[in-house]
């Protein structure tokens, strides 16, 4: 396939300001006729390209005159006309085939219902079209279909008419004031339930809030229409941003690729971030619903109202939206709150958002798919939405509010808003706007070394060294950094030296005793300082420091690196008990329990005794017994790293030896502490009857749920009985899931295979809840190769539903460490892509990624993944998004 290149970019040579579609809905075959009016830009005689795929063209007409097959080219999913005037009209024809499109791109069927997802390419499998996000368009929308099947018909914006046709047939026409990409377009068909709210939006309008569920679902839709109300009052509150729309839609669907879609007006969502009720969604399910629903409403600004001018600059919408949907669900944790209870809040929130970094975006950038928030080029953009552009383009926008402080960040949003509202933009008009204010802030400087975070691939590790001066009382601290040649990078040769980046290191200094020092810096003294690095190596001189300090650093994350710094474990101890800042708190704990498990690995690979530190289980038990924290906190900071972040740690990768430390340390950590966990268990508990989704209670069920995992691993004699009595006796969802997850990872045997069947009874009917069922299997420390297949044959899977595929294969293939590296669980995988991949090309290339960081196993291992991998590679009919991961991955 080619690759396209961010710098080919060129503007389209037509303006397209009117759009009118009518169509004719049917399962089986779908026509649309298209009325485009077209306006030429530039020079005279250019041809006029639109994209299409799957489609049969069953007429095209150019000023009214019907064009014979000589008088455009059809070819390589092109369709080249060559108008004659500055100004022209287009009508098409074409019909395209909803039931036999399992891509669930396009326009598909999902249940008996039709949907379309047309980010980022799919609207070409709709009509020929200039599919790309600058050419952006009035729509007018014409929807016809048989009543009774499909007796709602939904577009985007307003609803002008609808009315009965003949044979049972009825339309409805729509029409979106707001000029949008046709990636933004969207119709939905179908028998649905709503959930409605009308709210006056800050100048005073009123808009109407509508949730679109299955019909049985509409219990189900309260939280989501909830979340939607806080959403549009915080881009309010927050940034100043009002919705534009007489009515915002949000449709659930059974069948959808990603999490949801922020079409104008009509978003279609994942059934999985809108359905919530207590016996079906446990906390975080409501949690991501929160972030979701306010993700893609955030998007109604930072998306369509400023879109991309072209797909590298996508995160120049994701990145911007997914740090407000962060901020967001923050400030909704901390509501009500103040103070060190509020930073605490807040940080539970950011610690999170810190493990998702490490566990999926620090291994994509050191692996062969890494590449810099704007790519340079792709083969298939459908492979782009990444960790990278979505997560780590957020660290990237959180960075340029940490430097200008949120004062200075609204103002550089205001800008970005007064320059470029109605446009399509580049990442760097965004930065260009945060300049603005920058450059008030600090006269002679500027952002250019900043730039370089888009242009940059690979985390940057920063090194840290501190000297104290007795004598005249002074620390220097001294950071450097680094970034070594990744991907696609270290191919070029000589391999380019990569210039430094512009990082904000937020750092703080206590005493011996734990006890804040003042840190006197520009002109003041503050508990915590931001230091900018903007050369490969800085020194700063604090002045007034009494005694030798311990420093805190990179408080609150504060940049996208790897920190390097020699300390003893007594230092880390001493912030595990002190640190007033809740993030580098808990990357301590952390910090001290990765050396434990690190040595436990190093015992389990050669051979030696697996010592757990005695002090490790002091720490924890001071941490347990803490009043002063937050359950929610507790449930994180006593949480041990993941199998997967300790794997990226251990060169050569070895899977067995990682799992086995992580369960024997959970084991001794669960018995030095069995009566503490088990007073903790008993003192968390709520009337489950009463449940809210709220912070704190839901906090006490994650701690509640973690000391039953330490019992279970501990083998306390209680534990089993707390388990099963958790799980029958459960009054919502969470409770039941945390007490069937440790009789699934702790018992083997009957009594979890019991309660695994009854759950299978009880809730056979919801299939958002049987994911998780299938989910919980595929992720068990017993499941093999051959549970898997067995589970694949039971009635209730399906490879065709993204959900499921996700719940059973995915579960396994990326998360089972134990289960799947072994040459049978490599075969299975290629297996898997090689299938998905005839249904959903999109879905089979995330599977694909499974093992990109092959080559850092042992040999065996090694070995046995190449081989998958080459499997993959030799199968005759990949597509464009499955070779383009694995030809990297082989590169
Ligand atoms: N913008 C969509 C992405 C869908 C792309 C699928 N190929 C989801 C989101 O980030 O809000
Ligand atoms: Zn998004």
């Amino acid at each position: 396939a080619p690759t396209i290149s961010r710098h080919d970019y060129r503007p389209y040579p037509y303006r397209l300001p009117e759009v009118a579609l009518q169509f004719d809905l049917d399962a089986a075959q779908t026509r649309v006729r298209s009325r485009l009016v077209f306006e030429r830009v530039g020079d005279e005689n250019q041809p006029l390209v639109l994209n299409g795929q799957d489609l049969d063209l069953e007429s095209l007409a150019l000023d009214g005159q019907a064009l014979n097959a000589s008088q455009y080219q059809l070819q390589d999913e092109m369709l080249t006309v060559f108008p004659k005037t500055a100004r022209f009209t287009l009508e098409i024809t074409s019909l395209c085939r909803p039931a036999q499109n399992s891509s669930l791109m396009g326009l598909y069927v999902s249940g008996d219902k039709l949907f379309t997802q047309c980010e980022a390419e799919g609207f070409r499998r709709i009509t020929w079209f200039p599919d790309r996000p600058d050419v952006m368009s009035r729509y007018q929308v014409t929807l016809r279909a048989d009543k009774e099947r499909y007796p709602l018909l939904l577009s985007n914006g307003n609803r002008l008419q609808a009315g009965d046709l003949p044979d049972g047939r009825h339309q409805a026409v729509w029409e979106d004031p707001h000029p949008k990409p046709c990636y933004l377009f969207a119709l939905v068909a179908g028998d649905f339930a709503c959930r409605e709210q009308t709210l006056r939006t800050r100048s005073g309008r009123d808009a109407l809030l509508q949730i679109y569920s299955d019909r049985g679902s509409e219990n189900k839709t309260q939280w989501a229409l909830d979340c939607l109300v806080r959403s549009v009052q915080w881009d309010e509150q927050r940034f100043g941003l009002e919705l534009d729309l007489d009515r915002f839609m949000v449709v659930a669907a059974r069948d959808f690729n990603m999490g949801a879609m922020e079409n104008k007006g009509l978003n279609v969502f994942n059934s999985a971030y809108v359905l919530a009720d207590k016996d079906s969604a446990t906390d975080p399910a409501y949690r991501a619903i929160e972030a979701v629903i306010g993700h893609e409403y955030f998007h109604n600004w930072t998306g369509n109202r400023v879109t991309c001018r072209d797909w590298f600059q996508l995160s120049l919408k994701e990145g911007l939206t997914v740090f407000r949907d962060q901020e967001f669900s923050a400030d909704m944790l901390a509501q009500d709150l103040s103070g060190a209870e509020a930073a605490s809040a807040r940080a539970v929130k950011r610690i999170d958002d810190v493990s998702t970094l490490r566990i999926a975006q620090f291994p994509e950038d050191a692996g062969p798919m890494a590449h810099p928030i704007r790519p340079e080029s792709y083969q298939e953009i459908g492979n782009f939405y990444t960790a990278t552009v979505y997560e780590k383009g957020a660290e990237v926008i959180r960075m340029q509010h940490t430097i200008l402080g949120e004062a200075g960040f609204r103002a550089g949003m205001d800008e970005y808003f007064r320059r470029h509202d109605g446009a399509a933009v580049t990442c760097d008009d965004f930065v260009s706007a945060m300049e603005s204010v920058y450059v008030q802030q600090n006269p002679g400087k500027n952002l250019d070394v900043f730039r370089r975070w888009y242009s940059q691939a690979g985390t940057p590790r920063v090194k840290v060294e501190l000297a104290y001066d007795a004598a005249r009382k002074t620390c220097a601290v001294t950071l450097s950094q680094h970034c070594e040649p990744v991907g696609i990078e270290k191919l070029q040769s000589p391999a380019l030296p990569k210039p430094p980046l512009h990082i904000p290191f937020a750092l703080g200094l206590l005493d011996q005793q734990g006890r804040p020092l003042a840190i006197e810096h520009g002109g003041r003294a503050l508990d915590t300082v931001l230091l900018e690095l903007v050369d490969e190596r800085q020194t700063w001189e604090f002045p007034n420091i009494p005694e030798k300090p311990v420093p805190s650093l990179l408080r609150d994350f504060s940049a996208p690196v790897i920190v390097e710094f020699e300390r003893q474990d007594a230092e880390l101890t001493l912030l595990a008990q002190h640190d007033p800042d809740p993030y580098a708190r808990w990357e301590a704990v952390q910090e001290l329990a990765t050396r434990q498990l690190l040595a436990l690995v190093r015992a389990f690979t050669d051979g030696g005794e697996p010592v757990v530190h005695p002090g490790l289980a002091d720490t924890w038990r001071g941490l347990l017994r803490d009043p002063g924290l937050s359950a929610a906190y507790k449930t994180r900071i006593l949480s041990q790293p993941t199998e997967k972040e300790l794997l990226e740690k251990t060169s050569p990768m070895n899977p067995a030896a990682v799992v086995q430390a992580g369960r024997h340390l959970r084991g001794q950590l669960g018995q030095a502490l069995a009566p503490l966990w088990l007073e903790t268990y008993h003192a968390c508990a709520d009337d489950a009857e009463q449940y809210r989704p709220d912070p704190l209670s839901s906090g006490r069920r994650s701690l509640r749920n973690l000391c039953l995992h330490y019992l279970m691993a501990a083998a306390h004699p209680e534990a089993q009985a707390l388990a099963a009595a958790q799980y029958y006796g459960a009054g919502n969802m969470t409770d039941r899931m945390g007490g069937l997850s440790a009789l699934v990872h702790f018992s083997a045997g009957a009594p979890s295979q019991e309660a695994l069947n009854h759950f299978y009874e009880q809730w056979q009917q919801d299939p958002l809840v049987i994911d998780k069922w299938f989910a919980l299997q595929a992720g068990a420390p017993g499941t093999t190769v051959e549970t898997v297949r067995a589970l694949m044959l039971h009635p209730a899977f399906s490879l065709r539903n993204p959900n499921r595929a996700r719940s059973l294969i995915f579960q396994f293939c990326m998360n089972n460490l134990q289960g799947v590296h072994t040459p049978q669980g490599y075969e299975f995988w290629a297996e898997q892509v090689m299938a998905l991949d005839e249904l959903n090309p999109e879905i089979a290339a995330r599977l694909a990624r499974a093992f990109d960081n092959w080559a850092r196993f042992a040999a065996p291992n090694r070995d046995a993944m190449h081989d998958a991998l080459q499997r993959i590679q030799r199968h005759p009919a990949l597509s464009r998004n499955v070779a383009e991961i694995i030809s990297k991955a082989l590169k």
